[in-house]
């Protein structure tokens, strides 16, 4: 039976809501939820983060063009509006992404999202991005459809958006105030004319903000995305994310800015840092006091295809799909079935959570006050420990404390053992995933090598693969009593405080 595990204030949910756990609706968040809404959200893996572990999204690259410039983006790149920077492998018309939305809805019954998220912006490719939710209202009933934009066109186009059941919209949000703006637009192309500076960066700022609130008007569920760019609007992020809230957001992703010079972006080329783990993380917890904070956002490509954090793209290239052979009819009956069973799965983890809700403080005799502790996750899924350290290609974050477990975000690594040929670079690979674990004291994983053991715990992260297939967040609140019963905790306390005195 599955063991739930709460913490002493697990009960004030008043004060946590989403941001107790800090994202964008594990189960007990999407309980409080009406019912509607509920049903928007439960099984998209960007809105929700239960959803996350069980199913799937996939991305078509139908959108080319754009009509502003970001300061964070090459244009042969994906729109970072949704994805981090890589090409687009295949730009495709609205017919070869229906086809291949399709195939892949065919071959993986976890998905129930399609998103057009780029290359370029979703709305100013209107033809294109709406042709191919058009045939797919048709042709693939049982998809969710989500959109995403800078929002500079979002106004003319909302009501073009409810004619085709859109029901989750993302706009890129990073400033609310022009100034702001005018150090992440250098320009806009509107009525014909390209404006500049902060001219251009007014306009679009009045547009998203005035069709957040006719989409939310709506009731269609709006998620924002602000990239936190350290310098620039890193201090103004909080002000978007009360503005965005009072015009009803439901969401709000602050992903960190990707900048590096060998992608010929604008603050690539002139060094613009991204922001820290801590940054980061700092920033969200801010923002979560106002709103619901999503923190399990992967950045993907604008052709990305899978659960969020895998990309099966090369298994559904428009050559392979051209000669797949679909019965969609079928494919359709045998995912339902499929969605029906997790769905179940999950239910009957809720409720025999329920019955053995277990206050983490009960794991431990240890009564004195313990610091919080960051732990790393391999999974590939499920929501439970059933990665191999050697294979993770990321690690979930997760931060314990007496009085809660929550998520907060994920780091992607290296992998560490890809096979026989890479052996000679593994003691590389495995220092630069240590150095991405910083600030973790343990890694729980379903397996671990004995030289990577030794490695971790030479570098203070105790690597656990003790709670093999056991639920993520019961492993780690079980890990952090033992580290509290062991006095771990205190201890170090005491040696910060000794540190921090001297
Ligand atoms: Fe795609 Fe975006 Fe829809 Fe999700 S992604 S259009 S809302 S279906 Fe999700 Fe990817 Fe983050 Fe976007 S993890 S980049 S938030
Ligand atoms: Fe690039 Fe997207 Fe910005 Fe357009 S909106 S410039 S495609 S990041």
């Amino acid at each position: 039976m599955e063991l739930k595990v709460i913490g002493q204030s697990a009960d004030n949910t008043a004060e946590g809501g989403c941001s107790a756990s800090g994202c964008g609706g594990s189960s007990d968040q999407l309980s409080h939820l009406p019912d509607h809404i509920r049903d928007k959200v439960h099984n998209h893996p960007c809105y929700s983060e239960e959803a996350h572990h069980h199913f799937a999204r996939m991305h078509v690259a139908v959108a080319p063009a754009c009509n502003i410039q970001c300061h964070y983006c090459n244009r042969k790149y994906d729109c970072a509006n949704e994805s981090r920077p890589g090409v687009v492998s295949e730009l495709l018309t609205p017919d070869q992404a229906v086809k291949k939305v399709m195939a892949v809805a065919a071959n993986i019954p976890q998905m129930t999202v399609l998103g057009i998220a780029g290359p370029g912006d979703p709305l100013a490719n209107p033809e294109r991005t709406f042709d191919t939710f058009r045939q797919l209202t048709e042709k693939a009933p049982d998809i969710k459809l989500c959109v995403s934009t800078n929002g500079l066109s979002l106004p003319d186009q909302v009501d073009e958006l409810c004619k085709h059941n859109i029901d989750h919209v993302t706009i890129t949000i990073n400033c609310v105030d022009p100034d702001v703006g005018a150090k992440i637009y250098p320009w806009i192309f509107w009525n014909n004319r390209r404006i500049k500076g902060r001219k251009g960066a007014k306009i679009l700022i009045e547009q998203q903000q005035k069709g957040l609130k006719m989409l939310t008007d709506r009731g269609i569920l709006v998620k924002v995305n602000s990239v936190m760019i350290p310098g620039v609007n890193d201090q103004h992020l909080e002000e978007v994310s009360k503005v965005v809230k009072e015009k009803g957001a439901f969401l709000h992703n602050v992903m960190p800015l990707i900048a590096e010079a060998e992608h010929g972006t604008f603050y690539g080329v002139m060094g613009q840092r991204g922001p820290t783990h801590d940054e980061l993380q700092n920033l969200q917890d801010k923002c979560a006091g106002d709103m619901n904070m999503m923190r399990h956002c992967r950045q993907c490509r604008a052709d990305a295809v899978g659960m969020l954090g895998e990309d099966r793209g090369d298994e559904f290239t428009m050559d392979k799909v051209e000669v797949m052979d679909v019965d969609y009819e079928q494919a359709m009956k045998k995912r339902a079935d499929y969605q029906a069973e997790i769905e179940a799965k999950l239910e009957a983890q809720k409720s025999s959570a329920n019955e053995t809700f277990i206050p983490l403080t009960a794991l431990t005799k240890q009564k004195k006050e313990t610091r919080p502790v960051l732990m790393a996750v391999a999974t590939s899924g499920g929501g439970v420990i059933n990665q191999h350290f050697g294979h993770a290609k990321e690690f979930l974050i997760y931060e314990a404390s007496m009085t809660d477990v929550r998520f907060i975000g994920h780091r992607k690594v290296d992998l560490y053992c890809s096979g026989g040929d890479t052996c000679g670079d593994a003691e590389t690979t495995l220092q630069k995933t240590i150095r991405l674990l910083e600030g973790c004291e343990a890694v729980l994983c379903s397996k671990i090598g004995y030289e990577p053991w030794e490695v971790l715990e030479e570098s203070g992260i105790q690597p656990n693969g003790e709670h093999a297939m056991e639920p993520i967040e019961d492993a780690v609140a079980k890990v952090y009593a033992e580290m509290a019963e062991s006095a771990q905790l205190e201890q170090q306390r005491q040696a910060d405080q000794l540190q921090a005195g001297a």
